[in-house]
């Protein structure tokens, strides 16, 4: 049940202006959430902020910077999009900062689930006399930080897997050629999702047949204001260490994070590994079972890397070894006006594929979006 005075228009129009803010720190802000926070008094805005920057200020320490005079706090009501954390981190705890600016009522979006956050950031206000409402626009706060959510608990990366497709289901036509299945608005916003997510994996076979750059590239469309636009680490999962040493990833790994995942098999050609290394490549070894990386292992050791989300452009026998192993979070499916045709080779998810429906991997339909004449499906898995 939400009280009745949270849906209030004004409450929500605050709540919307701190999701804004929140976004502001897309791409910068990993693995730490995005939080927005806006502080009202007598029906006007005096303060607001967001988390800039991993290890920065947190939102409401920065609303809190940006008052004219901290004084004016006193009595103001704060909306912040996620509950106010209690903790010593990289930071002091929010919970502090509210208290001692003597707000009086705070409206949060989200529930925090850091096991040092979790309850007691209410229970903290609630105890100094603060009047706390939750939930106020909960899903569009939650929607926020999927990564985060996943994250914090798992420890382990947000998989996104993001593909193309013609309308009968190829990513490349009978001949292999792929460039361009979507129209530009649709590219434009793939390069949103490589923002927002720390990491990009791709297989060795995309690497041989397109010789891929996996860089962000932003020119509009996004607001650049805080200058976060910044690229993936990349990650290529290699089992027999084929990766060409002329090729565009390693030959740009010593300026963009480059990550190749292989095998016991793969390492042993400790040569190339040095060579590699020389370049700036990071070799993760994972054991294997069957001849490829162990998936499961690598999101562990990605994760403890401190790459809270993956977005996965994988070529369909990655793809499907990834949803098979149910590491998929979210699928993005982009679908173009046109048909291929041809004998179905080039399909977005392949590997062996399930016998019977019953035995489907299934997701539930969050987003259906339009990008000119494309259309994107947004999936979670169930
Ligand atoms: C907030 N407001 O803006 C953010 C919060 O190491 P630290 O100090 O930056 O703490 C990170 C944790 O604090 C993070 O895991 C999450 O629980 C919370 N993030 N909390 O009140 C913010 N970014
Ligand atoms: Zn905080």
């Amino acid at each position: 049940m939400i009280d009745n005075h949270i849906d209030d228009e004004f409450n929500l129009a605050y709540m919307r202006r701190a999701i804004e803010l929140a976004k502001k720190g897309t791409g910068a802000v990993n693995p730490n959430p995005l939080v927005g926070a806006v502080i009202v008094k007598a029906g006007r805005i005096i303060g607001e902020g967001y988390h800039v920057r991993y290890g920065e200020l947190h939102a409401e320490r920065a609303a809190f910077a940006s008052l004219a005079d901290p004084a004016e706090a006193e009595g103001a009501v704060m909306y912040v999009t996620l509950e106010p954390c209690c903790h010593f981190g990289k930071q002091p705890p929010c919970v502090d900062a509210i208290i001692e600016h003597k707000i009086r009522k705070v409206y949060c979006g989200s529930d925090d689930p850091n096991a040092m956050v979790a309850g007691k950031g209410f229970r903290r206000l609630r105890d100094a006399g603060i009047e706390v409402y939750t939930h106020c626009l909960k899903d569009e706060c939650d929607a926020l930080n999927d990564i985060f959510f996943k994250y914090i608990i798992a420890k382990k990366p947000y998989v996104t897997m993001k593909y193309a497709m013609t309308m009968d289901g190829r990513i490349a036509t009978h001949i292999g050629a792929s460039k361009w299945i979507t129209g530009e608005a649709s590219r434009a916003y793939v390069m949103e999702l490589r923002n927002r997510h720390k990491g990009i994996m791709a297989g060795i076979g995309t690497v041989l047949a397109d010789d891929p750059m996996l860089t962000c590239r932003i020119e509009n469309g996004i607001d650049r204001d805080t200058d976060n636009v910044r690229n993936p680490i990349r990650i290529i999962c290699d089992s027999k260490l084929r990766i060409p040493e002329d090729s565009n990833i390693v030959q740009t790994a010593v300026e963009i994070e480059t990550i190749v995942a292989t095998t016991p098999d793969g390492a042993a050609d400790t040569a190339k590994c040095d060579r590699l290394r020389e370049k700036s490549v990071s070799i993760i070894e994972t054991d294997s079972t069957d001849g490829n990386v162990d998936l499961g292992q690598l999101m562990d050791i990605l994760g403890g890397k401190g790459i809270d989300g993956i977005l996965l452009e994988g070529g369909g026998e990655l793809n499907y070894s990834m949803v098979s192993e149910g590491l998929v979070d979210e699928a993005c499916v982009f679908i173009a006006p046109k048909i291929f045709g041809g004998e179905g080779k080039y399909s977005p998810v392949s590997g062996t594929g399930v016998d019977v429906p019953a035995d489907a991997h299934m997701f539930r339909l969050e987003e259906v979006r339009r990008f000119d004449e494309d259309v994107m499906l947004r999936y979670k898995k169930v």
